[in-house]
């Protein structure tokens, strides 16, 4: 379905444009005003990358943004805090087209670009990693398998419902014993007639603890992996939350406990088995980090240098000092390398000529340089930096999980290494 959307910007302007499928969240100038204080994000664009967008890519893109002013920046602090998802935000999060953003329309989704899934989540990172996990783990760990391994009534059945926000789902891969070397797992399934018994737990599983499904990985009786679709309320499923994280406070993870599952064959993803199947849903999920590992590192970098302009000390701003001109100088260069990646990734995507390496590397560079620039950003507000009432320490804190979730540094470092030489270093 094509309609037309008025999109209505902050300084009170407005546009007419068109989009495929659901489309877009619509505010006026008070998208700007904060509960308590003001968002004055501005976004990054040292190289003139917005030339390479198209219209729109850059209404999706500053959708997403108005919508993460709005509704994220007044409550995520508070929300980190509590340790708690925003569950309120799941129908925006729809809205704005977070989740699914490639899946085609005849399945609910927008039907967008991979370019416009990468800016999708460079908005949400920018608000809060945890925000972009649970659109990330929606997209292309939940979405994605059922779209490119699932049967023609599993997507129907599916996919409509998770696009509008209306299902949730998680993606069980990582086991107690089994994190980087997941092709060990242990969790399985044994034959019973139109059911298959699931047994095995998981850990460490985003949006576990309030989803609707989960697909599960686990080996069948002659050891092949097969993902299942787990719907909450099966009998003997269980998904306890996991308390204590540092990180990652604003989404919800727990495990999920499998004990004599009887599962229908019909909720088996048909279409693929092995561990290239989970792996490929990595593939697209490490792609979204890629770019919202970004977004993190650009609202760091644009905090410290607002800081830096206004901050005073003997006499003069602190941004004029050479130390802390190095600082966000290093910053802006290494968010403009990153953000050339991301781009000329995502062309590769839209042109299914992406390899995982590639997506690996990516993945590893954003990551790597959002947190050293989490570091620094932090640094130059001095004191003020480990406080909330600036969004660096949280951007810092949350990063540690993506540095290691998704394929740890180590691993990703790995993969280039085996794509460059042929030699496996991991066994
Ligand atoms: P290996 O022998 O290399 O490969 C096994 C099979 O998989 C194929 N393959 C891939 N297929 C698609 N995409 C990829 N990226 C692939 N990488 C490998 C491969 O061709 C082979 O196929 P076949 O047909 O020959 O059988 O596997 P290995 O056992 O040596 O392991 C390789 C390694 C270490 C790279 C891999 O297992 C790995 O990536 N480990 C990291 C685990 C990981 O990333 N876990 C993430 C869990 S999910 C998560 O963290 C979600 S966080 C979500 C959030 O909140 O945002
Ligand atoms: P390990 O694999 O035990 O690694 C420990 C250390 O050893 C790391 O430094 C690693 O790099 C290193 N290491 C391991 N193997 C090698 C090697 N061959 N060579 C050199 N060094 C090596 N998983 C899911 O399935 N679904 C989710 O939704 C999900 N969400 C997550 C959310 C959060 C907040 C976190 C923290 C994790 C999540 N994970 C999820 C799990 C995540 O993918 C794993 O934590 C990650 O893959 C690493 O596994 P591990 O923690 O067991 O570490």
């Amino acid at each position: 379905m094509i309609h037309k959307a008025s999109l209505i910007y902050v300084d009170g302007s407005s546009d007419l444009n068109i989009f495929g499928g659901r489309f877009f969240y619509l505010r006026t100038v008070n998208a700007m005003i904060m509960a308590n204080k003001e968002d004055r994000f501005q976004g990054v664009d040292y190289y003139s990358l917005d030339d390479l967008l198209t219209e729109e890519h850059k209404l999706i893109r500053d959708a997403a943004r108005a919508w993460v002013k709005k509704e994220v920046s007044p409550i995520i602090e508070e929300a980190y805090e509590k340790a708690e998802f925003p569950r309120h935000l799941i129908q925006g999060l729809a809205d704005i087209g977070a989740f699914g953003p490639y899946i085609p329309e005849q399945y609910g989704g927008p039907g967008l670009d991979q370019i416009s899934y990468g800016l999708i989540m460079q908005e949400l990172e920018r608000g809060d990693s945890g925000l972009r996990s649970t659109a990330s783990v929606q997209s292309s760990l939940v979405m994605y398998p059922i779209y490119a391994y699932g049967s023609e009534e599993q997507k129907m059945k599916y996919l409509p419902k998770l696009a509008s926000g209306e299902m949730i789902g998680c993606f069980g891969l990582t086991e107690p014993d089994h994190g980087s070397n997941p092709g060990a797992m242990v969790s399985n399934f044994k034959d019973d007639g139109d059911h298959v018994i699931l047994n095995g737990a998981k850990m460490w599983i985003s949006n576990a603890p309030f989803a609707d499904i989960a697909i599960v990985w686990a080996k069948n009786e002659e050891g092949r992996i097969h993902g299942l679709i787990v719907e909450r309320g099966m009998a003997g499923f269980t998904t306890p939350t996991m308390h204590g994280k540092w990180s990652l406070r604003a989404s919800d993870t727990g495990e999920l406990v499998f004990q004599d599952v009887r599962v229908p064959k019909a909720n088996i993803l048909p279409n693929k088995s092995g561990l290239g199947a989970p792996l490929g849903c990595l593939d697209s999920a490490r792609y979204g980090i890629s770019w919202g590992a970004i977004g993190a590192a650009m609202d760091c970098y644009d905090a410290a240098l607002r800081y830096s302009k206004e901050r005073k000390q003997f006499g003069r701003p602190i941004g004029g000092f050479q130390l802390q001109q190095k600082k966000l100088a290093e910053m802006v260069t290494e968010i403009t390398k990153a953000q050339l990646m991301v781009h000329r990734l995502g062309q590769l995507k839209n042109e299914g000529r992406a390899t995982s390496a590639q997506i690996s590397m990516a993945k590893r560079n954003s990551v790597e340089i959002a947190i050293h620039i989490a570091r620094e950003s932090r640094t130059i507000l001095g004191g003020m930096g480990i406080t909330n009432e600036y969004p660096i320490m949280r951007h810092m804190m949350n990063l540690e999980s993506v540095l290691t979730y998704e394929g740890t540094h180590d691993i990703h470092l790995l993969i280039t290494g085996l794509d460059i030489t042929g030699e496996s270093a991991f066994k």
